[in-house]
């Protein structure tokens, strides 16, 4: 079978003194962390758009990376992409993959030719999977790129439109189950607006909450009995998009009745855009029982896009693994690279070093994390934080059994308020610092 990328060998964990560059220094797949291997932990999938697909262009320029893989047909560049990305997986030892439709598959002029392109890549995937011991983490439908999407898709003021998502989307959940996939991704890409002067955003939220519910109907129907997420985001390409973060995606699923089916994923990048930290977002998943799983990526602090790196932070991997630990770690869901290397970053061998900086920073998140939570004081000292509410008024109030006559009562026999206790901020970073760094 034809190798694609000859200069990338099978990646080994060599430790962290290692000086080979194509080598995980911190990823070790059956090391056992917290009672579980690492790869279970961690589990790590690719995204088929950014690795297979993507080619560097950007608003100014064209593309600095060749992703046919010498296909000469439409066809032919999806199933070379297909045999490319299980080479990868097999050398960068990724148990898992997911995609968008049109990742896979070229687009048809007729949505029937699109679905039959689909079937037939799906059959190789189906057979790559069983070859390589692969698995699909999720599948999800691109509808936001194609020019009838213009005004969103779900959320659309046309109505041909709506239709022709909610057949996309019922053929990509179709390929998923097939595929054996335990998540099923709603991205709103374009579920949103530029202007309230042209929209009616209650008809466009009603629609796109029934758009999800007969689509996760029809899922669980056809036998899907993973998740479906919503991953959110709150602006590009829209100007505003409905699924802005966790906590407005919480109220949604809410408010239409679809918290029973839907959970969140939640991409390190979006959470920057939206003004929060990628903690905050996943422990808003985590109290409101909605974590489901990951993209795992990092903005630049100092641009106001979607920059999709491979993440690196080390404070920022830590304190993620520490919420995933915390919430029990993964079922479905898993920590998919959301991510592509710079478009001057462009040649094969890139790839290889951008996913093992991600894993490698993962792996070392987990690790620090684990340290953390044996190292116990951050729990303890939020625990004894909030002791008030153990005993007394405050165990009343806990118990939902204080009335606000009592409060009151209390509170007059207080006198004034003269010692509160310390935050101590600077304190508990510091022992984040001295667990990262010994
Ligand atoms: C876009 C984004 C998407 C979703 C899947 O910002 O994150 O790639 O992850 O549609
Ligand atoms: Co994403």
């Amino acid at each position: 079978m034809k190798e694609f990328f000859p200069m990338i060998p099978k990646i080994r964990y060599e430790g962290s003194s290692a000086k080979n560059g194509l080598a995980f220094r911190y990823y070790n797949p059956d090391e056992v962390i917290a009672g579980k291997p690492m790869r279970d932990h961690l589990k790590f999938a690719l995204s088929y758009w950014h690795t297979l697909c993507a080619d560097g262009t950007d608003m100014f320029g064209r593309g600095t990376m060749d992703k046919n893989f010498s296909g000469k047909t439409p066809m032919e560049i999806y199933e070379n992409r297909a045999y490319a990305a299980f080479e990868l997986l097999d050398k960068l030892n990724i148990d898992y993959f997911c995609f968008h439709d049109r990742d896979i598959a070229p687009e048809g002029s007729t949505l029937a030719e699109s679905n039959g392109n689909l079937d037939k890549i799906a059959e190789l995937l189906e057979k790559l999977m069983k070859e390589h011991g692969k698995k699909l983490l999720w599948g999800t439908a691109n509808c936001f790129n194609q020019p009838r999407y213009m005004h969103g898709a779900g959320t659309s003021p046309n109505a041909d439109v709506f239709a022709f998502a909610a057949a996309q989307i019922k053929k990509a959940i179709e390929i998923t189950v097939k595929l054996g996939g335990k998540g099923y991704v709603f991205w709103g890409g374009r579920e949103g607006y530029e202007t309230l002067l042209n929209t009616d955003m209650m008809l466009e939220q009603d629609n796109m909450a029934y758009l999800m519910r007969i689509a996760a109907d029809y899922g669980r129907s056809i036998g899907f009995d993973g998740d479906f997420y919503v991953e959110p985001k709150p602006k590009e390409p829209t100007k505003h998009q409905y699924d802005f973060d966790a906590a407005t995606v919480a109220g949604f699923l809410r408010k239409y009745g679809l918290d029973n089916d839907f959970k969140l994923n939640i991409e390190a990048n979006h959470a920057t855009l939206a003004g929060h930290t990628f903690q905050h977002e996943l422990e808003i998943a985590r109290i409101n029982g909605l974590f489901g799983s990951i993209d795992a990526n990092q903005g630049d602090l100092l641009l106001g896009w979607d920059t999709d790196q491979f993440p690196t932070n080390i404070y920022d991997t830590t304190l993620c693994m520490f919420e995933v630990l915390r919430a029990g770690g993964f079922t479905n869901g898993g920590l998919n690279f959301d991510a592509k290397a710079r478009r001057g970053s462009y040649t094969p061998e890139d790839i290889a070093y951008s996913y093992i900086a991600g894993m490698d920073s993962f792996a070392l998140g987990l690790k620090i994390a684990d340290r953390l939570i044996s190292d116990g004081r951050l729990d303890e000292f939020v625990r004894e934080r909030y002791s008030s509410y153990k005993s007394g008024i405050g165990a009343k109030i806990v118990s939902k059994t204080a009335t606000i006559e009592e409060l009151e009562k209390h509170a007059l026999s207080l006198g004034e308020i003269t010692t509160n206790t310390s935050g101590r901020q600077e304190y508990l970073e510091s022992i984040v610092n001295s667990v990262i760094f010994g």
